[in-house]
């Protein structure tokens, strides 16, 4: 089994998840996300491992072995070699850019954005077809390559009736960002690949995941998982619970009325075993819809207020101008009862999410950087980035900022090219 991006927030606990489950698991990240964190001056406000010491830790505290390898998805030899030595029976690929402002900052992240992930999942098609035609590819992807339609959203395929005439067809998706539509040019190329070449596929349209303890980051601090805060990799829930930790107010892009799907990280492991054993049949380009719960951003921010309202704190939260281009109040209504099907028992946020999210986040709130938590550094319009600009002038920064992110950019994608 190949857990492809296995050193990021999902991606090592999963190769935990699995490890303990019995699968013979090879852990393979490129550690740009490690990377992407120095250039721009951010980091997890949990301390985490290297890939090294977190599988040895694992090693000798359960006695099973997680395979590590460095390795780049867009370095095509090296992923053939990697598939000629493993033939593996199931992929687990989390290995993208993940972050919409990282993609929305200039033409560099975007087109960076857009190769890393497309090249690296196309590279990957190519692998299974050469030296694994049977394996399992179960892909991430995301609810937002479906955006906010005014309809109900459907679990990938939608039946059109048109001029009296009926197709069952791939559901139209109209992403808000690069990254977005990175994925959506993944399903593309995924659902292209299992029409002509017979490859199973599961494609995990994904909401968005929060919590930081599986059964498995409990164990141990060397094996906890990173969690991002900063206007960049934070997302809204993880940003709203280190805001209000630190007597920040909440900052609520625009009306607030943005709904998007969530589920927690425990969910996110059950999901992915279920899609693993019950695999795709050949040829078959299976989507789900993974998340368990949709609220708006209004909704989250009650929700953490109401959580520590509990608790006697208070939380102030604050309207600020969007950054992103997006629709701020709308219908949502996604379908998600394909994984409910295959037996997930999910966990809700409103149970949870002291435990999961706001309890985690005060043992760390000293390690907190205000400025990364502040004001929103990317514009949907502009493009830009505030933040680094920032942190490339202060004092004893590490050389970080527009410039050198260009460069990165420019660099890695000649090298992906
Ligand atoms: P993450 O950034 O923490 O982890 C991604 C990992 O992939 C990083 O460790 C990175 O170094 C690696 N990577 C990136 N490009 C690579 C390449 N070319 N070769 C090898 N490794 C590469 O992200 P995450 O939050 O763990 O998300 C994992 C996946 O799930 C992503 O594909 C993301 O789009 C998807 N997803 C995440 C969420 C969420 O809320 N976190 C929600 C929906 C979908
Ligand atoms: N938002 C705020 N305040 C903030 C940050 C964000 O109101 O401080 C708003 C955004 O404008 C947006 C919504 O919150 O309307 C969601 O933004 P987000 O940053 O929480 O999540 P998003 O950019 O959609 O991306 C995250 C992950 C990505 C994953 C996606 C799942 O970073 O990898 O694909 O969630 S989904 O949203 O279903 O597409």
């Amino acid at each position: 089994m190949l857990v492809l991006g296995a050193d990021g927030y999902i991606g090592w606990p999963m190769a935990m998840h699995l490890s303990r489950l019995g699968y013979r698991v090879v852990a393979v990240d490129n550690l740009a996300r490690r990377r992407w964190d120095r250039e721009g001056g951010t980091y997890s406000l949990v301390p985490i491992r290297s890939m090294g010491q977190r599988t040895r830790r694992w090693a000798e505290l359960t006695g099973r072995r997680i395979e590590w390898r460095r390795l780049d998805l867009t370095d095509y030899p090296a992923l053939d070699r990697v598939f000629a030595e493993f033939r593996p029976e199931a992929v687990v690929h989390f290995a993208e850019q993940r972050s919409a402002p990282f993609s929305m900052i200039d033409r560099d992240h975007a087109v960076f954005s857009q190769v890393n992930n497309v090249v690296g999942t196309l590279n990957l098609l190519f692998a299974i077809r050469d030296h694994a035609p049977d394996c399992h590819l179960i892909k991430l992807g995301t609810m937002g390559e479906y955006g906010t339609p005014n309809i109900d959203i459907e679990e990938g395929y939608l039946e059109i009736e048109h001029n009296g005439r009926k197709d069952r067809l791939p559901y139209p998706k109209v992403a808000g960002s690069f990254y977005h539509l990175s994925k959506v040019h993944d399903s593309n190329n995924i659902h292209f690949a299992c029409r002509i070449w017979g490859v199973r596929a599961t494609d995990l349209n994904q909401g968005v995941v929060y919590g930081i303890e599986t059964e498995d980051t409990a164990l141990d601090p060397d094996l906890m998982t990173r969690f991002d805060f900063d206007s960049i990799w934070g997302t809204a829930l993880n940003r709203f619970c280190v805001q209000a930790a630190v007597g920040q107010p909440l900052t609520v892009y625009g009306k607030g009325g943005q709904t998007r799907g969530y589920l927690d990280i425990r969910d996110t492991m059950a999901c992915i075993t279920l899609a693993l054993q019950n695999p795709a049949e050949r040829g078959e380009c299976r989507v789900f819809n993974q998340f368990t719960e949709q609220f708006s951003i209004n909704q989250l921010a009650d929700l953490v207020a109401e959580a520590r309202a509990q608790h006697g704190l208070k939380t102030s939260v604050s309207h600020i101008a969007n950054p992103r281009v997006e629709v701020e109040a709308h219908y949502y209504n996604a379908k998600h009862q394909h994984l409910l099907d295959l037996g997930l028992k999910p966990h809700y946020l409103g149970e949870t999410l002291i435990d999961s999210v706001i309890g985690a986040v005060g043992r760390y709130a000293d390690r907190v950087d205000k400025v990364l938590l502040s004001k929103p550094s990317v514009n949907w319009r502009s493009g830009g980035n505030e933040v680094w600009e920032r942190y490339a002038h202060r004092e004893g920064a590490p050389r970080v900022g527009r410039a050198a992110a260009a460069r990165l950019g420019r660099t890695r994608v000649r090298a992906a090219l």
